[in-house]
């Protein structure tokens, strides 16, 4: 019988990849083969196959299964037990044999046998000599499909970013059209001017006899970080591209179509056309471009073409090389180029998948009930994924390499909303994040001179060299200059980059970091506040003119965000200090300052006060003026929007979600009912933050509303600033209402904490991440909750106590009220 080989569609090619073990794989042997215990055994071979594939990037629908004896075979269910296997659910399933049992209407017929099965391998061997674009899993969970219309172009080029951490190149269509910029941008490599450089330019074809771009799709492949393009016309053009992940400097494109509808002419270009490019072809037909002679980056790319009967093909390879500090070697590029053309396509994209795989065992997102936010959740942490490497240093703009906007700087969108998702699901990547910050420091402390001070004071937006590139006007609508503030005033970045080292080492367990070259992350941050606050004559410590993360409010005194995160750093500062004999006083002088600061509790509204003289400004909510996402400043002018409480974005309710213990206990459902009305959500940082909070709150419903608000700014374009790259911050929020807020983890020591509050269209919420070492994935529906651990691991549930929970995990039935007011 044939029936026991799996074929997978690497590349458009059926191969065999391995002969599975009996499909009938009981004690009793073949004899058994027939009954439950036969069907049993077919399952799980089949299984076993599906997930093996799987693990190397080759899901469902590229797996062709060829077999004999679908339907009955003597008596019981023949090779059709396949098709009950989820795994496969979308795989191709050939019959080659007599099927006299008749067939299941889902398997196509072939008959032919043996020789049969030699011929479909040897047609998909013919595709991959002739280089044929591979397929995709189109499966509708992992595949984000990207609109045509021309208005939304920059918008799909924005979302259909892939990168590596290291690069990463917009989902510009290959060839020039309306609306097309594409863009290829390098991690760390600023103009002088400190935008973002944008690099050569590799992906353009010479693509003819396009009628319309209606007829074509597009596909962003979230599992395996592929974009595939297929025109329905007499083009027949396909492309294929990916940015790898498992070969840093690595990067492929592969196109074919009608003859004459697809050459392999390019003229490469940046995508800042001030910006000159230097191109020089070399013997071996190899193009090296560089933006300038002295360029910090370069690109090598070279194509193959196969001029077949009714289709041409371009394959092009390409690697770049960089040097932050001065003008790039071009012929690293080059050497490279040699390297990746030594791989192959195939063998580059076999790695490449096989490591998205990797990635995702660590972080997938399962949204049982909701299909849509669980497509979101997933397009989230593909971007999370990708917006940090995970060796050496990387600078998370607050659009990650995804687009120009903010020119690439690093915010505290960096340090407080993306770190946390990724320490979770991609450790070391967060600690190439800190590793931005630490080779900061410098710049930090003399920062913090320049402004009178002592410590280091990280700015409010940085880009290559540390130094205070926030820009100190904008232009507006009539041209009239509109001061920004936040970089002479949002100081609680200080606080916010000591809070993600802390972070990082107590999620991922890693105390030689904080103990070690993190410590100085916190401790002279903590120095900077030490010098900041001021005391006065009545004992009590104050920040005056500064700026909290509610924008609206431009320079305020005693911002409860900034007091508290600083109050936070110098105690935890102080915590780092202890034990060194001659910092110790200093230690003791930062605990007793702490103490004295002024954060804006009022036990007579039982809330806290955003900023001194906030409650006394104008009681506008929200829903009196527009339904959020709402730009308030820009619908009531900025001057009305000052003196009233509508606030731009989540502020002092943050330190409900960095900080639980600075906070009065219980304070948290009075804080978000008064708050919330009042949060135009004017910044895509917000609503996710608001969503953990209410889900936290007992409120899931609720929160969901705002999750979903948070999920499609990107998706659906809900700020209209998507073309500008997308919002890394909303999606490290969106992890973390996953994670904090519905399903209400929290590390706790080396226990991890749940809580789960699932609102109730969602039937369960799963994650996987990674906690001290473990790889965990934590499931909760509404009544139980379960958790899978790699190796042993403390587990609180509720208000439960810590259980030792080892592998393969447990599973425990949900209280209601061991979960009351587990973590208000
Ligand atoms: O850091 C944010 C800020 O909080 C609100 N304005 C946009 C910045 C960059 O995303």
């Amino acid at each position: 019988m044939i029936g026991e080989e799996v074929v997978d569609l690497l590349d458009g090619e059926a191969r065999v990849v391995e002969r599975l073990p009996p499909l009938v794989h009981n004690a009793d042997g073949p004899s058994a083969a027939s009954g439950p215990l036969a069907r049993q055994g077919q399952a799980a071979a089949a299984r076993f196959a599906a997930d093996w594939l799987a693990a190397l990037g080759v899901t469902g629908g590229l797996v062709l299964v060829v077999g004999g004896d679908f339907g009955n075979a003597g008596g019981a269910p023949g090779a059709s037990t396949y098709l009950m296997v989820d795994e496969l659910a979308r795989a191709v399933f050939v019959s080659l044999g007599t099927e006299q049992a008749g067939l299941p209407p889902s398997v196509v017929k072939l008959g032919g046998g043996q020789t049969r099965l030699v011929e479909l391998l040897e047609e998909q061997l013919a595709h991959r000599e002739q280089r044929r674009v591979p397929s995709v899993d189109l499966d509708p969970a992992w595949v984000v499909p990207l609109s045509n219309a021309h208005s939304h172009e920059r918008v799909c080029e924005a979302l259909a970013t892939l990168g590596n951490g290291a690069a990463a190149l917009r989902g510009a269509r290959e060839e020039d059209g309306p609306g097309t910029v594409p863009m290829f941008l390098v991690n760390g490599i600023y103009a002088a001017d400190g935008h973002l450089l944008p690099a050569p330019v590799w992906t353009d074809l010479d693509v003819r006899n396009r009628r319309s771009r209606r007829v074509e799709h597009r596909w962003l492949d979230l599992r395996t970080g592929v974009l595939l393009r297929l025109a329905n016309d007499e083009t027949a053009l396909r492309t294929v591209r990916f940015v790898s992940v498992a070969a840093r400097h690595a990067m492929a494109l592969r196109a074919e179509g009608s003859p004459g509808a697809i050459g392999p002419g390019h003229t490469p270009g940046p995508s800042a056309p001030e910006i000159p490019l230097v191109e020089q072809t070399l013997g071996d037909g190899t193009d090296l471009a560089r933006t300038g002679t002295d360029a910090p980056v370069a690109v090598a790319f070279r194509d193959e073409v196969v001029e077949g009967e009714d289709r041409h093909v371009v394959e092009r390879l390409a690697a770049w090389a960089a040097c932050p500090d001065g003008p790039v070697d071009p012929e690293q590029a080059d050497e490279r180029l040699t390297e990746i053309r030594h791989r192959g396509f195939d063998r580059l994209l076999a790695e490449h998948r096989a490591a998205w795989a990797k990635r995702w065992a660590d972080a997938e997102v399962t949204i049982e009930g909701d299909r849509r936010s669980e497509l979101a959740a997933r397009f989230a942490v593909f971007h999370l994924l990708s917006a940090a490497t995970d060796t050496g240093e990387a600078a998370v703009g607050a659009r990650g390499l995804t687009g120009e906007a903010y020119n690439g700087h690093v915010f505290w969108d960096a340090d407080v909303f993306v770190l946390p998702a990724v320490a979770a699901i991609r450790p070391s990547a967060a600690r190439a994040m800190l590793e931005y910050r630490l080779r900061r420091l410098p710049a930090a402390r003399a920062l913090a001179r320049q402004r009178g001070q002592i410590g280091a004071r990280f700015p409010w937006e940085s880009a290559g060299d540390g130094t205070d590139v926030t820009p100190r006007f904008v232009r507006g609508r009539q041209h009239q200059i509109v001061p920004i503030t936040t970089g002479l005033h949002e100081e609680h970045i200080v606080a916010d980059v000591a809070w993600a080292a802390d972070h990082y080492a107590r999620w991922t367990g890693d105390a030689a970091f904080l103990h070690g070259p993190g410590r100085d992350l916190v401790v002279e941050t903590a120095r900077y506040w030490a010098g900041r606050v001021r005391l006065n004559r009545d004992g009590r410590g104050h920040i005056y003119g500064a700026e909290g993360p509610d924008e609206y409010h431009e320079v305020v005194d005693d911002n409860a965000y900034t007091n508290v995160m600083a109050r936070w750093n110098l105690r935890r500062g102080a915590d780092l200090l202890a034990g060194s004999e001659d910092l110790d006083g200093e230690a003791d002088e930062w605990r007793a300052l702490a103490d004295t600061l002024v954060d804006g509790w009022d036990p007579s509204r039982g809330l806290y006060e955003q900023f001194a003289g906030y409650f006394d400004l104008e009681p506008l909510l929200v829903a009196q003026v527009a339904p959020p996402p709402m730009v308030a400043d820009v619908l009531l002018g900025a001057r009305r929007v000052a003196g009233s409480q509508i606030i731009k974005q989540v502020d002092t309710m943050l330190l409900h979600h960095l900080v639980p213990n600075e906070v009065i206990p219980g304070s948290l459902e009075a804080g978000i009912a008064f708050y919330e009305p009042r949060t135009a959500h004017g910044s895509s940082l917000s609503p996710a933050i608001s969503a953990s909070l209410l889900a936290r709150a007992g409120q899931p419903d609720r929160a969901l509303e705002l999750f979903r608000l948070a999920a499609f700014i990107d998706l659906d374009d809900l700020t209209g600033t998507t073309a500008g790259g997308l919002h890394l911050a909303a999606m490290g929020g969106l992890w973390q209402a996953l994670a904090w807020g519905f399903l209400g983890m929290a590390a706790e020591g080396d226990t991890l904490a749940i809580c789960p509050r699932l609102p109730a269209a969602w039937s369960s919420l799963s994650l996987r991440c990674v906690f001290r070492g473990r790889s965990i994935r934590v499931r909760a529906q509404h009544d139980r909750v379960s958790v899978d651990c790699s190796d042993d691991l403390l587990v609180r549930i509720g208000q439960g106590r810590p259980r030792r929970c080892g592998p393969p995990g447990l599973t425990a039935p949900l209280e209601e009220l061991s979960l009351e007011g587990a973590r208000s």
